[in-house]
Order: structure tokens, then sequence, then C-alpha cells
């Protein structure tokens, strides 16, 4: 005890006011977790499953820096322990450690020096990948290393090894090193082990083989697929032809070729030739058909859309297993290919922890290459707005700055000016993603609501909210204000966003719902003026859709935009002109059979298979939550959009899938891409492909390789 306190003290005058050493995290407070720039662990046993030691470390230290497990008994870094921890500078690992999880300490790309002890037995896949500072690695044993576990490196320079035997490591172990010059200090005599072991060897390769065209491992699958004779030697390409309205296509196909193979340019002979044929198909603009033969390719579709999702095809059909090798030929086939479903979104939320747009343009190339064709922006929400609106610039002062997410105190800062908005809707555009921003009302408000009181029953000033849920204060419908702020925030949007929607929200107002407005005397007069005389708990849906229709018929007859909300039953009837979403577990066919009901389209984002914020698996991110079920690969790629409804549901009134990737738990571009993927491969096929060609045992296969492909990308 005595000697413990003698350390404590020593480490807070030597370091900082924030040096900590406790035995696990659970005897460090809140408060200090908050500040903790070091931190030493002494524990007995570290805890890795649930709100683990690892996961406070992770989640609830933003400002950590270093830590020591040297003192500690930890057998085990568990999976994702310090997944994207970029202000970590130094990990110490204990004598004890045995297992290094997938991912332990991917993109902690603070970290300069790394020693693995000689008791590791163990390195997960991808642990260390993307630690992009670190120069130097130790290895005193000889734990295995796993696929990708120090893969995209870039700044190593140096592996000093101590064992006379390789450990073994998997072939991309070090993925990306190849022909870096990266020394290699062995024990003397076993240089040649090291320069023939698998794994070890890449480091030695200077060149890189151009490898034939991996069999065709399209996700999602097309239409159909017809293997024709022959192939197309790559190097007989010699460019891509397209009329001027194909510019930007022709872009893109110059791009993937030169990424993607070993084309010569002017030399060969052969084309890459892009063309319209408006009647190809009546159905979708979105068809395609994409021809390779001996002599070139040649992809036709019905829209620069079509055409371009074709090329997404093509760019699939030139990956090779080993993303440095450049494809160099391409067998000869015939793929004919249209989407099942018109509109095939993701959701992304910057209003619980922001994103910069310059990791959403990533996000957003990443979406096309699966032929999603809409972004979606949560903007707004209880803990913040992100959207400059010119004429309320209170907004995005105060309402864009908060410390905390539940029990995580990160400094979340930030929104989207206009014009950087601009850019990032043109740049997705060329991608043929059309992004669609959504206002909540009248709930999920309250970032609004304090900056603007009036916006809500009574004025009541209400701080930003810090934690998930569900808030009761409401917009007010009967406050002519509301009406004024939301026909302003409208109009700036749309000449923000040239999308056909806007969604509005309409989700978990208030608990019970919509109780904001049971006592406001201005309410009360506005339901008797509206001649709302229920008393059984319609009376405040019946404000809702006051509220929701004045808004709608803004939108469209001022906009000329098609809302969007999310379906909730008691809102029973779904206005002209507007799509809904079902959302809510078990509620799928209520919402559906609203929809018919109301002869009106719906979206279909189940939280049984397209919340991707929830975990993909027991024990995975977010390891802490609210309950969140697990959502399988599977689980999602189960997804019948028709849901069992039939071909009429399906032709008059299924629009398309959307995925949600809610970011209460989602606190890195990193975690983002990692909750999204694969998932968000397997709602690409569900929303594309045709039930008759869809099969969990193929997709299986076919999402190993492009998960690999998705993981020798950067971001
Ligand atoms: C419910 S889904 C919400 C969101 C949360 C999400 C968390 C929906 C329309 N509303 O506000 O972020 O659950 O999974």
């Amino acid at each position: 005890m005595q000697k413990h306190l003698l350390l404590s003290l020593f480490l807070l005058l030597s370091e900082s006011a924030s040096a900590q050493m406790v035995g696990t995290m659970q005897e460090l407070s809140a408060e200090r977790q908050a500040v903790a720039t070091h931190i030493v662990l002494e524990g007995k046993a570290l805890s890795t499953a649930g709100n683990s030691d690892f996961r406070r470390l992770r989640d609830c230290c933003p400002r950590l820096e270093t830590i020591d497990l040297r003192r500690s008994l930890c057998r085990e870094i568990p999976s994702n322990a310090l997944f994207a921890c970029h202000r970590l500078k130094a990990l110490t690992l204990s004598d004890s450690v045995r297992l290094i999880g997938p991912r332990a300490c991917y993109a902690c790309d603070g970290l300069t020096e790394l020693v693995l002890p000689p008791t590791l037995e163990e390195v997960g896949d991808e642990a260390f990948a993307a630690c992009r500072r670190l120069r130097l690695l130790i290895v005193q044993g000889t734990p295995h290393l796993g696929d990708l576990s120090f893969a995209g490196l870039d700044s190593l320079r140096e592996i000093r090894l101590s064992s006379p035997t390789p450990p073994p490591a998997e072939a991309t172990a070090f993925w990306g090193l190849r022909g870096k010059g990266v020394k290699l200090s062995v024990p003397r005599g076993s240089e040649k082990a090291y320069r023939t072991a698998p794994g070890w060897s890449l480091l030695f390769e200077k060149k890189v083989a151009a490898q034939p065209a991996a069999l065709p491992n399209l996700i999602p699958v097309p239409t159909s697929v017809l293997p024709q004779e022959g192939c197309l030697n790559l190097k007989e390409l010699g460019g891509v032809e397209a009329n001027p309205e194909l510019a930007n296509e022709a872009d893109h196909a110059l791009r993937i070729l030169s990424e993607r193979t070993n084309f010569c340019p002017k030399r060969g002979k052969a084309r890459l030739k892009l063309q319209l044929d408006t009647t190809l198909n009546s159905r979708t603009d979105e068809a395609y058909r994409l021809e390779v033969t001996p002599s070139g390719i040649l992809i036709t579709g019905v829209s620069p859309r079509a055409v371009f999702w074709g090329l997404m095809t093509l760019s699939q059909l030139l990956e090779t297993p080993d993303a440095e090798a450049r494809c160099s030929t391409l067998p000869a086939l015939i793929v004919e290919d249209e989407p099942r479903t018109a509109l095939r979104e993701l959701m992304v939320d910057p209003a619980r922890i922001f994103i910069p747009l310059k990791e959403l343009k990533p996000f957003v190339v990443e979406m096309a290459r699966f032929k999603f064709n809409a972004l979606h922006l949560h903007l707004v929400d209880d803990q913040a707005w992100r959207m400059e609106i010119k004429t309320y610039p209170l907004l995005t002062e105060l309402g864009s700055h908060r410390v905390g997410m539940d029990d995580m105190p990160l400094e979340i800062s930030g929104y989207y000016t206009q014009e950087e908005m601009r850019d990032f809707v043109a740049f997705a555009a060329r991608h043929h993603v059309e992004v669609i921003p959504e206002i909540e009302m009248p709930g999920h408000e309250i970032a609004a609501i304090h900056c603007y009181p009036q916006l809500t029953c009574g004025a009541r000033k209400v701080p930003i909210r810090l934690t998930c849920g569900v808030s009761n204060e409401l917009l007010c419908p009967s406050e002519e204000f509301v009406y004024e702020f939301l026909g302003n925030v409208f109009r700036e949007l749309s000449e923000v966003f040239p999308s056909r929607y806007v969604h509005l929200g309409g989700d978990e107002a208030g608990n019970p719902p919509l109780n904001c407005w049971t006592h406001c005397e201005k309410c009360d007069s506005l339901r008797r003026k509206l001649g709302i005389t229920a008393t059984d708990g319609s009376e405040n849906w019946r404000l809702q859709k006051h509220l929701f229709d004045r808004v709608i018929d803004t939108l469209r007859t001022r906009h000329g935009k098609t809302p969007m909300f999310w379906y909730e039953t008691d809102f029973r009837e779904i206005p002209e002109g507007c799509v809904t979403f079902a959302w809510r577990h078990g509620l799928t066919a209520a919402a559906i059979r609203a929809a018919q009901e109301n002869g009106r389209k719906i979206m279909l984002c189940p939280g049984e298979h397209c919340y991707l914020d929830y975990p993909a698996a027991p024990g995975d991110m977010p390891e802490v939550n609210w309950g969140m079920p697990v959502t399988s690969l599977e689980q999602t790629y189960r997804l019948d959009p028709a849901w069992g409804f039939g071909e009429d549901f399906e032709k008059h009134n299924l629009m398309g899938v959307a995925g949600t990737l809610w970011s209460e738990c989602i606190s890195s571009p990193e975690r983002l891409y990692y909750m999204a993927y694969p998932r968000a491969m397997a709602l690409a096929e569900a929303g594309w492909s045709i039930p008759a060609n869809r099969s969990w045992e193929s997709f299986r296969e076919r999402v190993r390789h492009q998960m690999r492909q998705h993981r020798l990308r950067r971001f």
C-alpha cells in the first residue's frame, strides 16, 4: 500500500497531474479517466469483456497517451481493445501477455515503437494494421502473426527479432511493406530462413508479378453473367472511348484502368467503350450491359448512372487477390444487370458524433462500389446541430459543440458549412450517390431548442443532451415561430441539397409519445381550433399530423421535394407524395400494410437486419450499449426487401433498402467503416440482386474476397 502511494506520488510529480496508477480501471473515477494522460495498471487480472478495463481505456480516456501494463497480470489484450486510439503514444505490454486479439491496436497511429514480449503466442488479424507511425518493431518471441496483423505500416523502418526461426506469419502479415526497405535485424545465420519464410519473404520482394484475374466474386451478384470464349489481354487495351455526356464516367474508367491494370495508353489497340442506349430497359434507368471480348470492353447503360454501375462491376472483375498486383487478363464474358429496388441507401449520423466530410468522401466511394445510390445524412438530433443555416447562426455556434456521449467524455465539435456541403454533394454525385438530408421533427430536436427555446412549448430552456435515448422536449406545433424556422431551414437546405428527397424524422417524439403537448395552453387552443376533441391519446397525433401537413405542403409545393419519415404506427396515415421508412423491430409488416393501404412508397430498414450500429457478434463493438441486439452478417444478408408481401407490393410500394449507422457508439471514422462492413455488402445485395441469384453460401465466399479487397484499401 505504501509502495503504491509512493509510486503514485512519484508519478504525479514527475509526469503530470493526470498520471494515474491503479489496479484496474474500475478504481479510477470517471473524472480522472477523462483527464488521464498516463495510466499504469497493476491489476492481477484485467477484465476483457463488456465494460472492461480495455474498453474504458479506449472509450473513456480521451487524453490518454501512454499505457503501462508491465506490472499487471494480463494474459490477453482483447479484440478491438484499443481500436483507433489515435492519441496513444506508447503501449508497454506485460510479460504475461499470451494473446493480442484481432484489431487490438488497429490504427493506433501515435505509436512509434512496439515491443512484443517473449511470452506472446498470437497476434490477431489486423492487430496493429494502420499503425501508420510505427517505426520500430521488436519481436522477442515467436508469436503467430495473423492476417494483415502489421499491414499498412507506412513508417516502419526496422524489425528486430530475437528468434533464429522466423515466427510463423500469414502471407499478408506485412502487406503494404513490399519493397519499402524495412530493415530486418535477425540473429546471425538466420537471414536466409527469414528471406524465404511465409509472410517475412514479402519484405524482400521487389517486383510484384501480375496475377491473373480472380474468379468473379461480384457483390451484388448481377442478374446474369455469361462466360464467353477467350480473354482480353489488358496490355492490348489502349484507352477509353466515350461521348461527352459520359465524360465523368470516362474519368472513372481511366482511373480504374490505371489503378487496377497494366493497360498501355495510346499503344494498345483495344478500347474500353462506354455508351448510352436508352432502349436497353424501361423499368429502371440503372440497367447496364458489360461485354468483355478478346478485342475490348463495351459498357452500355440506360443512363450515365447505369454506365457507372457497369464500371463498378468491371472494377470488381479486375480485382486480384494481392492489391498491389495489377490485373493482366480478363476472361471474356457478358454481364447483364439491373437493380431490384430503386433506392439503396446507407444512413450516417454525424449529429451524435461528428464525421468530417473528408472522412465521408471515401465512405461514398466505398458505398458506390456496391452500387448504393444514396447517402442519408442525419444532420441534427438532441445532441447536436451540424448544418450551417445562415438565418439561424446560433444553431451551429451553440449547437455543434459539447463534451460527452454517454460515458465517453469526448469533445465532439464540428458542423458542415453550406459551401463545404455543396462540394461534398457534387463529389457524391460524381459517384452517382444522392445525398439526402434529414432534419428531425418534432422530437430529437433538443440541440435546436437549446439554441432557440421558443421552438418548444413554453419556451423552456433545455441543455443539449449528453446521453442516448428519447427526449420529451418537442417542437411546439402551436408556435408560429416553429413554422417560420422550419420554412427557413428547408429553404436553405434546398439550396444546398439538390436531392429529390428530404427526411423529416418523425420518430421517438417523447415518452410517452407527444406528451410534451398535453399540458401546453397554446396546444390546447390549437386542438380546439382544429376541432380535435379526442381524449384517447390520439389528440396529440392529430397535432403532429397538423405540423407535418404544413411542412410537407411547403416542401412539396415550394421546393418540389418528396418528404420522407420514420414510420410510427400511430401516424396511421402516410400523406400523399411521401415515403415512409420501416425501422422498428417487429413492426415492419404494420408499416408495409400502412404503405399499401395509403398507396405510398416504403423503404425497408427493419432493425432486425439493417441496424449496422448494432454489434455484429456477441462481445463485438460496441461492447457497452443500451441492449442492442446482435445483428450478424447472415442476419443482414437474409433481409427480404419484399418481406414476403409478394409482387404487387414490390411493384407498387417497395422503394428500397436502408442501413443505419447511428453513431452514439461510433467514435471514429475507423469504427464507422468497421460497423458498416461487411454488413453493408450484404445489404447492397439484398437491395440489388434478384432472389433467384441470392444465396448465403455463395455470398459467404464472395464476401471473403470482397472484405480482403476492402481491408487493403485505405480510407
Ligand atoms: C432509434 S431508428 C433511433 C435513433 C437511435 C437509434 C439507435 C430511429 C428512427 N431512431 O435515434 O440513434 O435507435 O440504434
